[in-house]
């Protein structure tokens, strides 16, 4: 059974209002083995009081490329965002849901549904561009981050890449209060904003998670997506 968790009344009546709506849905709670054993808002789960107890929720990241797979769609998170505003992160990221359709564990397909749901809500990118069977899971990280004094993330995060080949770059429609800006980048552009980023004053944020997979992982595994030609063979090599 989950623990009981406080949720203070912090103030809400600054923030974006669909936002603050969004602080409603029901995160997947789990134990340290990635087991479900609940479900808290995303309120409570997102509270640096809640997570320093120990409360941690499912997530996903997704990384999405362009035909070739010489670039990588990253998006800059909205200014109405509570967590994270104004970072510089991948492509898209989220929350399955604790409803029946974003549970499902076999093939990670509770995952992936979550990830296709929410590349439209961000990102306005259809579903038929983005087919479920063409997610390929990378692996788990866990990692806990404030965003300020209140807010934070600890999660489990199902990492996702794709790599849709019927056009060179998806049609997107970006969501005003979710994203500020887009752009799609090389390895080497991308190495800059990671440097920018490092440096005080240069006005770029990058979000924590991203900068830890940016570090651990993302460039091998780019560089093998490119040398098998298949984004599916290095997800099987990396499966967990
Ligand atoms: C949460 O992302 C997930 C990760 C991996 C940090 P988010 O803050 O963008 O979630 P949402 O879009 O649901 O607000
Ligand atoms: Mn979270």
């Amino acid at each position: 059974a989950v623990a009981p968790t406080l949720a203070p009344d912090v103030d809400l009546s600054n923030y974006d209002d669909e936002q603050v709506k969004l602080m409603e849905e029901m995160c997947i709670v789990l134990d340290r083995d990635d087991k479900p054993i609940g479900a808290k808002s995303k309120k409570e789960c997102h509270l640096m009081t809640n997570i320093m107890s120990g409360l941690l929720h499912r997530a996903f990241s997704v990384f999405l490329f362009s035909a070739d797979g010489s670039k990588l769609l990253l998006q800059q998170r909205a200014s109405e965002k509570i967590t994270f505003p104004d970072a510089w992160t991948n492509t898209c990221c989220s929350h399955p849901l604790n409803v029946k359709d974003e549970l499902v564990e076999k093939d990670n397909l509770g995952v992936r549904t979550a990830a296709q749901r929410k590349l439209f809500h961000e990102l306005g990118i259809e579903a038929q561009d983005v087919p479920l069977n063409q997610f390929h899971f990378l692996t788990r990280i866990h990692y806990m981050a404030p965003s300020d004094e209140t807010w934070g993330e600890h999660e489990i995060d199902y990492i996702l890449f794709m790599r849709p080949q019927h056009k060179e770059l998806v049609d997107m429609k970006p969501v005003a209060n979710e994203v500020r800006d887009v752009r799609w980048v090389t390895k080497d552009e991308l190495k800059v904003l990671l440097e920018q980023g490092l440096t005080p004053g240069s006005g770029i944020i990058v979000t924590p998670w991203f900068k830890l997979i940016c570090d651990k992982f993302l460039f091998s595994w780019w560089d093998r997506m490119l040398e098998e030609g298949d984004v599916a063979k290095v997800a099987r090599s990396e499966e967990v």
